[in-house]
């Protein structure tokens, strides 16, 4: 049998930054990953860090290529009926920025990181379960090459996303569960072309929201919302470069340069929200405990800050034999958490043309946006929800 402080569910960028955290201060973790490492390092995602999460990047040692390959952005573009606005993130936010580095990157960056350190990660790990939470001995089996393994530890960290099995091993009564699912998705894809333009492009378009993004000034991010009945063989690269064009202002839209899709999917949207985020000795962080529509860039973020409390709460706990940290965990992560939630809904229904979206609806969200970008107090009010709440 393995022992280990804290056992770590999920090896996406909460865990891998729980780890890390919580090996800076000498605290032992073991992460158990269901999916191989290759898989996990592949998947694409988020593209927005918030200052805090790069501060965090770089206070565990995986600042150095980011600070070398990120793109600090000032600013990003509204365009709506027909036009478009930029938003003044310094001016409106305190003079804060947000960093464009792909999540792919942030999950290399803390592999690697973890392996240099030599800190324990098992992946294609099977039937995971988790034991005893709720008591003073918690442990976590899994499967591999035919064998059940277990692993004593103190605390259990779920970090294992929406579909994992920490939060799913909570008994029912035990949890207050908030959903809203969007009648919408996003279809995305990655290409190999110059983006559109030096930053961020969110579109509000009578056909339906649409989002330019990159991830390099080589490499673009392009996202359209679709019907969650689409299916993406349906959509070939031509149909998706015009659709895409047909919801940008001219400017942008001559702007945009096609190319082949190295990579391209739909995801579904949803707000979504566990409460509370702990169980005895089981905490759930990240994706396992909210979702937000990417629509605000919150999804990583949350998980950083998430992290960032719950390792504050357990060196507290190693450290000063203290557990006011851990015990106050889960409220301090929901508070932030449910303002990011509020902010990313909003974004989505300020942008995105919903099935009763009328021709007033269409106006409402033009007005809204036009009055954003007229007054400086609405400015700023999207401009600190942007950049990030404080921790
Ligand atoms: P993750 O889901 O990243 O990681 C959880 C890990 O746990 C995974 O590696 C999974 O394989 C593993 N796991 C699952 N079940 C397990 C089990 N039973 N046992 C062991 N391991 C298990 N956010 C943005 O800000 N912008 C975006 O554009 C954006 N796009 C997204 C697109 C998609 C398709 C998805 C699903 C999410 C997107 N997000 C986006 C949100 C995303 O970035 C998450 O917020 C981020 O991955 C959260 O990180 P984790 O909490 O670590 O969860
Ligand atoms: C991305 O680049 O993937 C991205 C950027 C901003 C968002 C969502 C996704 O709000």
């Amino acid at each position: 049998m393995m022992r280990t402080q804290v056992a770590i569910i999920g090896s996406g960028p909460a865990g891998l930054l729980l780890g890390a955290l919580l090996g800076k201060a000498g605290i032992d973790t073991v992460i158990v990953e269901a999916r191989s490492q290759a898989y996990v390092a592949a998947r694409i995602r988020a593209g927005v860090l918030e200052e805090g999460t790069t501060r965090l990047l770089q206070a565990v040692g995986c600042g150095a290529r980011m600070k070398v390959e990120g793109l600090v952005h000032e600013g990003f573009g509204l365009a709506f009926a027909g036009r478009q606005h930029r938003i003044d993130l310094p001016a409106h936010a305190g003079g804060r920025t947000v960093t464009v580095y792909g999540q792919t990157e942030v999950t290399r960056d803390l592999m690697a990181h973890r392996a240099a350190q030599g800190w324990a990660s098992v992946y294609e790990a099977a039937n995971v379960a988790l034991h005893d939470f709720g008591g003073e001995a918690p442990s976590v089996t899994y499967e591999k090459d035919g064998v059940t393994h277990t692993i004593a530890c103190d605390f259990i960290a779920g970090c294992d996303g929406y579909h994992g099995v920490s939060r799913a091993s909570v008994p029912d009564a035990a949890k207050a569960l908030y959903e809203r699912v969007y009648p919408f998705g996003w279809l995305g894809v990655l290409a190999d072309v110059p983006p559109a333009d030096h930053e961020l492009v969110y579109a509000n378009h009578p056909r339906g929201f649409a989002l330019c993004s990159m991830r390099s000034m080589t490499r673009s991010r392009y996202y359209v919302q679709v019907p969650t009945s689409d299916k993406v063989d349906a959509w070939s690269d031509d149909a998706f470069w015009d659709e895409l064009r047909r919801r940008l202002p001219e400017r942008i839209a001559d702007a945009v340069t096609p190319g082949p899709s190295i990579e391209k999917s739909i995801a579904p949207l949803r707000s979504f929200v566990c409460e509370p985020m702990r169980f005895g000795r089981l905490f759930l962080a990240g994706d396992a405990a909210h979702i937000v529509p990417p629509t605000g860039a919150k999804g990583l973020n949350l998980a950083a800050s998430d992290v960032h409390y719950l390792s504050q709460g357990l060196i507290e706990h190693y450290g000063e034999r203290s557990d006011s940290g851990v015990d106050a965990y889960s409220g301090r992560a929901l508070s932030r958490i449910w303002k990011a939630e509020r902010f990313s809904w909003w974004m989505t229904s300020t942008l995105h043309r919903f099935p009763d979206t009328d021709s007033f609806g269409q106006r409402m969200q033009e007005a809204e946006l036009d009055y954003l970008t007229q007054s400086a107090a609405a400015t700023s009010s999207l401009a600190e929800n942007y950049v990030g709440l404080p921790y």
